[in-house]
């Protein structure tokens, strides 16, 4: 099997697959990138058009979408342990949370991060910054009721799920609206980022990376650019 690459930015989506190949313990490339890539790192462009990380390779395969990764990678490496089969009685609950994840969750809270700081002052829009938030914590509601009784999302173990909806929690806490969570999203949230492998994941750029966002209340962020 030719070895997967993957394009990162501290703390972007690219977490995702990231963590999932430090849980799988596949050997990768990585090309690290200061955030935003297409502001810092204009020749990505050529690489990836939409500018976004995270992007991925694994021979002739590119792809551009963290959780569509993932399944890619639990898949591709016949991962069991991480990942649930076609037929099992929790294999739609187990694709709902991972398209769940961005189409439902990281949606509104990109649209607050970057309208409380990535744009210019003048182009900051607080009534659409404190609506997203709102937003991202009433649609927390469906992962409140299902993990109020469970240690992780599906089977009861912790599979690539997890891994796309924890990632959805790490931005929460990024932005500072895990001050709204709920007691179980709290510690199903905790559980999720003991875990060696995120541990090793998110540590990678740390120290390099120029972005680290401000938290809601988000007053006095700076200007990036
Ligand atoms: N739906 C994609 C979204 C990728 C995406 O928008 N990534 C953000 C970082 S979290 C990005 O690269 N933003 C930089 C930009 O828009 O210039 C995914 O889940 O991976």
């Amino acid at each position: 099997m030719s070895k997967p690459k993957l394009w990162h930015s501290y703390s972007a989506r690219s977490l995702r697959p990231l963590w999932a190949l430090e849980e799988m313990g596949i050997d990768y490339d990585l090309e690290l990138l200061p955030f935003p890539p297409r502001i810092f790192k204009r020749d990505y462009l050529d690489i990836n058009a939409l500018g976004t990380v995270p992007f991925f390779t694994h021979g002739e395969v590119e792809m551009t979408e963290s959780s569509g990764i993932c399944l890619y990678l639990v898949e591709t490496w016949k991962h069991a342990e991480l990942s649930v089969p076609v037929g099992h009685a929790e294999y739609g609950d187990y694709l709902n949370w991972l398209f769940h994840s961005d189409a439902t969750l990281t949606f509104p809270q990109t649209i607050a991060l970057r309208y409380s700081q990535l744009e210019a002052k003048d182009r900051r829009l607080p009534q659409a910054v404190e609506d997203y938030s709102t937003w991202f914590i009433k649609r927390l509601k469906r992962l409140n009721a299902h993990i109020a009784e469970r240690e992780f999302l599906c089977d009861d173990r912790f599979t690539v799920a997890d891994i796309a909806i924890g990632y959805a929690l790490y931005l929460g806490e990024s932005l500072g609206l895990d001050q709204f969570y709920e007691p179980q999203v709290n510690d199903y949230w905790a559980r999720l980022k003991a875990r060696p492998a995120f541990e090793r994941a998110e540590a990678i750029g740390r120290d390099e990376a120029l972005f680290k966002p401000v938290k809601y209340p988000f007053e006095d962020a700076p200007e990036l650019f």
